[in-house]
């Protein structure tokens, strides 16, 4: 497309792999627009989710975090897109699943801010560290529609 491509990182969080969201997931993400560019089941040590959360260290909640995100695998993607970072936000929802839109994958799916389902990027400086925190750069790939997409045609 014309117009400028941005990435965002998203992961299905433990709570999200064990309920069979991921399906569910990708769909709304393709349904969108949106471009996979990357992704990965991975059971997230301790490292990557520390620099993740890095932000998050001093808060009450962050010991219950990193356990909560240990607790299971996660579906780790990159997917691109015009404005993807702020879109995918909006798809997700509030991070209190309490005020999470109906419509939104936490307002669908979520009734706990501890268990809620997904992460998104939530700036386009904060996408590019996470991708290369979760990402090796071998791992994006760089695939054309080749006229498969109703985009193109
Ligand atoms: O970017 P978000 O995931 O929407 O939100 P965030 O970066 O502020 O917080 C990261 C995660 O930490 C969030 O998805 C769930 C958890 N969290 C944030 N605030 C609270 C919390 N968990 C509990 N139990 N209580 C909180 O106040």
């Amino acid at each position: 497309p014309p117009w400028p491509q941005e990435r965002t990182l998203v992961a299905v969080k433990p709570d999200g792999v064990q309920r069979r969201l991921v399906g569910t997931v990708i769909h709304r993400f393709e349904r969108r627009g949106f471009k996979l560019v990357g992704m990965k089941m991975l059971q997230a040590p301790e490292s990557i989710l520390a620099e993740h959360y890095r932000d998050l260290q001093r808060k009450p909640f962050y010991p219950a975090l990193i356990s909560y995100m240990s607790s299971g695998p996660v579906v780790a993607m990159v997917w691109e897109g015009h404005n993807v970072v702020h879109i995918s936000r909006a798809m997700i929802g509030h991070t209190d699943s309490t005020e999470a839109a109906p419509g939104t994958i936490r307002g669908d799916f979520s009734v706990h801010i501890s268990r809620n389902v997904i992460h998104a990027s939530d700036s386009v400086d904060g996408a590019q560290r996470e991708i290369e925190l979760w990402f090796q750069s071998s791992e994006l790939l760089n695939w054309a529609d080749g006229g498969h997409h109703s985009s193109c045609y």
